[in-house]
């Protein structure tokens, strides 16, 4: 019998909501209850495509708004194949960040609408769970100072964070809210309850497409 697939599984939020920490902790729990887990993050800056959008994120050049948008969709395209290839192997996929990144941040600029946004995302692998890590502005703040990269300011983040929850009202999407104010190991807890649920129901479903 083929083995059974492994889950796609995203975590999405604003800066400082703990989406890194928690990645790590999920694969490492994952790894140590005997389950094949790997961690990923868009943007991948390993590539040729991510050196670019890295360059842009640090300042260090300028990319015309539309451009960097399809930039950051590439980068996800460009590591289909290799995703695939991991799910069918039975890995579970633990995503920092996916196109719903992608299309809060740029729909949150000017002149940008959501539906053009999600277009060039349209039939990349659907995640089979994605967790919101939920957290106020204020207890952003507390958690200390934004980064100097593009996007890290605090009237930004808003209205990423308002362009998040448009995404979520979306039910062809499996979304948990997950509450990141609680305490890292509170929030490990929720988030691997959820993750273990999707990849038992994952590994008998094929895999979907996004947004299609
Ligand atoms: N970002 C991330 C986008 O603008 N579009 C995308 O498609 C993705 C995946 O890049 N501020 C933004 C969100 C972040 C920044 O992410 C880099 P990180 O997780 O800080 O490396």
């Amino acid at each position: 019998m083929a083995c059974k697939r492994g889950a796609l599984i995203v975590l999405e939020g604003v800066d400082k909501a703990g989406k890194t920490t928690q990645c790590k902790r999920l694969v490492d729990a994952l790894l140590a209850g005997g389950r094949p887990a790997e961690i990923m993050r868009f943007p991948d800056r390993t590539t040729t495509i991510g050196k670019m959008i890295s360059a842009y994120l640090e300042r260090k050049s300028d990319l015309e708004d539309h451009a960097v948008h399809l930039l950051f969709s590439a980068n996800r395209w460009e590591l289909v194949p290799l995703m695939k290839e991991k799910l069918e192997q039975g890995i579970t996929l633990v995503v920092d960040r996916y196109a719903f990144s992608g299309v809060a941040f740029t729909s949150a600029k000017p002149g940008f609408c959501l539906d053009w946004c999600m277009k060039p995302d349209v039939g990349l692998p659907k995640p089979d769970l994605v967790m919101f890590l939920q957290l106020s502005p204020a207890d952003a703040a507390l958690r200390g100072q934004f980064g100097d990269e593009r996007y890290e300011t605090k009237v930004f983040q808003k209205a990423v964070q308002q362009k998040f929850e448009h995404l979520m009202m979306d039910r062809s999407v499996n979304w948990q809210v997950i509450d990141a104010s609680q305490n890292i190991e509170d929030v490990h807890n929720n988030i691997t309850t959820h993750s273990l649920n999707a990849i038992n129901v994952a590994q008998n479903r094929p895999l979907g497409e996004l947004w299609k």
